[in-house]
């Protein structure tokens, strides 16, 4: 606006008096983006999961998750699952099991991975198998330190039966090897 060429001398000083309510205006907008509550800074990116066979009652998703101040992911549920469960996978002996954790800590400014062998979202009782190439609807609820709750929808891509890992592994052929075809 400055740059604009100014057709008339006496419209200067008006427009001067303007300015430092528009500053004023301005800071308080930005300081107001600032108070935003951490559970408004929650951002998911590439989430996925795999087609199922009939059978099969439940699903690993997968999917990065990414806070601008420190959070936990408390909850998820899913209109394609009866639940939706946190899982963690840990070697007991040599044997990779899965189980069930309350929450998990999504430190500041730090990308947390849900991904195959490890973190991941637990689909269970499928109410329908998954199909390769649609999306499922999930809803995270992630909490604040302050304790304020909110959630985030997220739809996860299924990939083909054999997929074992994001980005370029689209069917791999080692997938069912692994037997951790649930995960
Ligand atoms: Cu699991």
């Amino acid at each position: 606006m400055f740059s604009r060429p100014r057709p008339l001398r006496r419209s200067l000083p008006s427009r001067l008096r303007v300015l430092p309510s528009l500053r004023s205006a301005l800071v308080a907008l930005l300081m107001g983006a600032a108070a935003l509550p951490a559970w408004a800074q929650v951002s998911a990116s590439d989430a996925w999961t795999r087609a199922t066979v009939p059978q099969q009652k439940v699903a690993g998703v997968f999917l990065q998750l990414r806070s601008v101040a420190d959070a936990r992911l408390i909850e998820a549920s899913s209109g394609a699952a009866r639940a939706v469960e946190i899982h963690e996978m840990a070697m007991d002996g040599n044997v990779m099991k899965m189980r069930q954790v309350p929450g998990l800590d999504l430190p500041a400014g730090k990308p947390v991975d849900l991904k195959p062998g490890g973190y991941h979202l637990m689909l269970i009782d499928l109410k329908a198998p998954l199909r390769e190439g649609e999306a499922v609807p999930l809803s995270l609820v992630v909490q604040g330190r302050d304790g304020r709750r909110e959630s985030l929808e997220v739809r996860a891509l299924v990939r083909p039966i054999s997929a074992v890992g994001s980005g370029s592994s689209h069917g791999h052929p080692h997938g069912h090897a692994h037997g951790k075809a649930a995960h």
